[in-house]
C-alpha cells in the first residue's frame, strides 16, 4: 500500500470516529471492533453459544429446564448486522432447544442465541449499537463474564461480571424496556443491580449502549459508568471485577425476572461492537475453569461455513494448501480433521475420506 494512502486511510479512520467517543491513551491496533459487515460471524474473534442456562421449572411433577437455551441457529450476520433470534412460548416450528445436559429439547419455545469474543478484556469502554427485542419474557443482553471455580478449600466461585440487561423495572416494579438492569459482579452472591431508567428502547430504533470499566489505577477509582445514547446514567461503585472476561452479546430466556414470552419470534439486532482497552494496573487475567465447554463447534470440515460439508470444502481446502491467490477460509478451525491447530495435507486426506464415507 502506498504511504500517501495509508496516510489518508488513517487520518480518515481518525476522523470517522464518533462524537463522545472516549478518548484514551490506548492504541488504535488495541481497539477491538466489528460491525458484522461480512457474510459470517469471523470464527478467529467469536464463538457462537450452545449451552442452557437460567433454572428449572416443575411441569406436571416433572423438573424441567425452564428455556430452551442458546443454539447456533438463532444466531447469523445479515445487512451488516449481528441477528440473534428468539422464539416464545407462541412458536411451532422445527427448531428444538438445547438442554442443560447437551440433549435437545421436544420444541423450540424459549431458545435464544448468544455469542461471545474469543479474546479477553479487561478495563475498557465498550460501546454496543444495536435495536433491543421489543418485547418481555425475554432478555437482550451485553456482558463480560469471568467464571473460575476453586475446590481448594470448598468451593469457591469467582464470577466477574458486568451486565446491560433489559428489561429492567419501573418505579412500580413492573417489567420495563424503559429500564436496563446494570449489575456488576464479583461473585454469585457478591453483587449489585440497578435498574436504570434510560427511555424508551424499544421504539424500534438503534441506541448506543456504552460501560466504561475502571479496574483501578493511581489515577482512577475502580467503578463501572453506564452510559445511553452517550449519556452517563449511573455510575457503579461496588464489586467492580477485575479479571478479564470475554464479551458477550445474547438474546435469552430468564425464568421470572423478564416477563412471560407471549409472541412467536423476535430478535435483538447488533449494529457494531468496540472494546477500547484502558490497561488499568487493577486489571487481573483470567483463569476461567470451563473457556472451552459450551460452544458451537460447526460441522467438521465446512470450511467454507455455509452450513454442510461437500466437495467444495475439499475443493476450497486444497487451494488453500497449494496458495492459490485470492483463497481464504471461513471458518479455517473446520478443516482441522486431524486436529493439530495446523491445516496441511492430512486435512485434506481426512476431508476426502469423510466425503466418500
Ligand atoms: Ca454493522
Ligand atoms: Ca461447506
Ligand atoms: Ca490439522
Amino acid at each position: 500500500m502506498h504511504r500517501e494512502m495509508a496516510a489518508a486511510l488513517t487520518a480518515g479512520a481518525m476522523l470517522l470516529l464518533p462524537a463522545g467517543a472516549p478518548v484514551t491513551g490506548a492504541a488504535q491496533e488495541d481497539v477491538f471492533f466489528e460491525d458484522f459487515s461480512g457474510s459470517t460471524l469471523d470464527p478467529d474473534k467469536w464463538l457462537i453459544a450452545e449451552k442452557n442456562w437460567g433454572g428449572t421449572v416443575t411441569e406436571n411433577g416433572v423438573s424441567a429446564d425452564y428455556n430452551g437455551g442458546v443454539i447456533h441457529e438463532n444466531v447469523a450476520v445479515r445487512d451488516g448486522m449481528l441477528v440473534l433470534t428468539g422464539y416464545g412460548n407462541e412458536y411451532e416450528g422445527a427448531l428444538r432447544g438445547i438442554c442443560r445436559n447437551g440433549t435437545r429439547r421436544e420444541d423450540g419455545r424459549r431458545c435464544g442465541g448468544a455469542v461471545a469474543t474469543r479474546a479477553y478484556f479487561a478495563s475498557g469502554s465498550y460501546e454496543i449499537r444495536a435495536r433491543i427485542a421489543p418485547e418481555l419474557g425475554c432478555c437482550s443482553a451485553m456482558w463480560t463474564f469471568e467464571y473460575e471455580e476453586d475446590y481448594t478449600d470448598g468451593l469457591r466461585v469467582t464470577n466477574h461480571e458486568i451486565d446491560i440487561e433489559f428489561p429492567g423495572r419501573d418505579a412500580g416494579d413492573a417489567f420495563s424496556l424503559s429500564h436496563a438492569l446494570c449489575t456488576t459482579w464479583v461473585t454469585e452472591e457478591d453483587y449489585r443491580t440497578r435498574s436504570v431508567a434510560c427511555g424508551d428502547q424499544a421504539d424500534g430504533q438503534f441506541h448506543t449502549y456504552r460501560f466504561d470499566w475502571h479496574t483501578g489505577s493511581d489515577t482512577e477509582v475502580p467503578r463501572v459508568e453506564y452510559y445511553f445514547d452517550g449519556e452517563l446514567l449511573y455510575t457503579a461503585d461496588a464489586y467492580i471485577p477485575t479479571n478479564a472476561g470475554r464479551l458477550w452479546l445474547g438474546l435469552w430466556f430468564p425464568r421470572y425476572w423478564a416477563g412471560t414470552p407471549d409472541f412467536e419470534r423476535t430478535v435483538f439486532e447488533v449494529d457494531y461492537l468496540r472494546i477500547t482497552p484502558f490497561h488499568e494496573s487493577g486489571d487481573t487475567p483470567q483463569n476461567e475453569s470451563y473457556p472451552d465447554d459450551g460452544w458451537y463447534t460447526g460441522v467438521p470440515g465446512d470450511v467454507n461455513a455455509d452450513g454442510v460439508c461437500s466437495v467444495l470444502d475439499a475443493v476450497q481446502l486444497q487451494k488453500q494448501l497449494v496458495r492459490v491467490p485470492g483463497t481464504s477460509l471461513a471458518d479455517w478451525r473446520a478443516g482441522d480433521l486431524y486436529p493439530d491447530g495446523v491445516l496441511d495435507v492430512r486435512d485434506l486426506c481426512c476431508l476426502r475420506r469423510r466425503l466418500i464415507g
